[in-house]
């Protein structure tokens, strides 16, 4: 079981205001996904003010509600109307308050997840700890994966994953949805060796009627397959786990704790994707990660295109015990020309934990308000 710091790191903080904002930071190159094309990240930051200094928060949530039901300009809205005030309200909080002060609120986990992180960052910031020694982190570095679109055509596929293996990514993760699945699985296969670790991800575009389809991916040797069904069916997932050898993984259905156990003693996934946002923020990702590691079941730490503030929390959380697979935690040039932070450099296939309080990131206010797309809003006590 992962201990987290409780002593000095817990001391509480005045929240004194919540500012936030949204800015565009253009990719790298488009990413495809079974739900569609991105070329930018519209990205909302949570900024808490208190009595001890500042605090960062990311929400992961996309522009639009094509990955889950949570998009920004709706975490935009239900943090001002709803979550800042109450965290105003509350005053004095330490992140493990957090989600009981947002109890609340249904859902909008990703929008939790960023005010949450935001207040952790500023507690640890002011006890001087960081993100890694407060979640329990048993490793300097973690290993990397990388997470790669769906292409026009297999030429331009195998260019773009040669250059991720010539980096010294040690996972290749291939998006895929209906007919774009065997084939270009078969030709990464090819390129990159029997012996790389390669899985793909479907982000829900499947059915169970494709079960007998999905068993032909079994002769690749894929490590898992993650999420083929839409997030609410458990069932389809126990299907599909019974029928064919690669293991099934969940990612969009493990919304928290309960539901991961619950599709774990269902047999609908034996890896699960961790998601701090998707689960409404890093406390929970960690009880998620406790619960997978009593059941010897392997977690690694999935990606939302995050900047260098959400990534620097995401490989703190990747060096927890649990965590044995390599994550979607890729290197800041994967996705961005220039990082909000100090860039996250790949070295031999790892990305190294910041050791610095709190994210141990220092987020670049000027190209905040450079790549703004609106002012900042700031939220004070009523
Ligand atoms: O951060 O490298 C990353 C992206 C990893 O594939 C990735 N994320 O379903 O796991 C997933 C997707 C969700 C975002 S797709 C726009
Ligand atoms: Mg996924």
């Amino acid at each position: 079981m992962t201990t987290v710091h409780t002593s000095g790191s817990a001391l509480p903080v005045v929240v004194e205001a919540v500012e936030l904002h949204r800015i565009a930071m253009p990719l790298v190159r488009p990413f495809e996904t079974s739900f569609g094309r991105q070329t930018a990240r519209d990205v909302l930051l949570v900024r808490v003010i208190t009595d001890s200094g500042d605090g960062w928060g990311e929400c992961v949530a996309m522009a639009d509600p094509v990955y889950s039901s949570e998009y920004v300009a709706g975490c935009d809205a239900v943090i001002r109307d709803y979550l800042a005030p109450a965290l105003l309200d509350a005053s004095t909080v330490r992140a493990a308050d957090v989600a009981g002060v947002f109890s609340f609120v249904i859902g909008h986990r990703m929008a939790k997840a960023a005010v949450e992180a935001a207040v952790l960052d500023a507690q640890l910031r002011a006890a001087g700890i960081s993100f890694g020694e407060y979640f329990g982190a048993v490793r300097p570095e973690v290993d990397c994966g990388v997470s790669v679109g769906i292409s026009p055509d297999l030429d331009q596929l195998l260019a773009e994953v040669s250059g991720y293996v010539d980096e010294g990514y040690r996972r290749i993760k291939l998006k895929i949805k209906p007919g774009w699945d065997l084939a270009p699985v078969a030709a990464v296969r090819d390129l990159i060796g029997p012996d790389a670790l390669l899985q793909v991800d479907a982000n829900t575009a499947y059915t169970v009627a494709d079960i007998d389809h999905l068993r032909r991916l079994d002769e690749f040797g894929l490590l898992l397959i993650e999420q083929p069904f839409v997030e609410e069916d458990i069932a389809a997932h126990v299907l599909l786990a019974r029928a064919i050898d690669t293991p099934v993984c969940l990612d969009e259905s493990i919304t928290s704790t309960d539901v991961a156990i619950d599709a774990i003693d269902r047999d609908a996934t034996s890896i699960v994707n961790i998601k701090a946002g998707r689960v409404g923020g890093y406390l929970e990702a960690i009880r998620i990660h406790d619960a997978c590691l009593d059941r010897d079941v392997p977690v690694w730490c999935g990606g939302m295109l995050e900047t260098g503030i959400g990534r620097a929390a995401n490989v703190a959380l990747a060096a927890l015990p649990g965590f044995t697979l390599p994550g979607d935690t890729s290197g800041s040039n994967r996705y961005f020309a220039e990082d909000i932070t100090e860039s996250f450099v790949l070295v031999d296939g790892r990305l190294a934990v910041p050791a610095g309080p709190g994210t141990g990131a220092t987020v670049r206010t000027e190209l905040v308000d450079q790549w703004k797309t609106r002012p900042a809003h700031l939220i004070t006590r009523a």
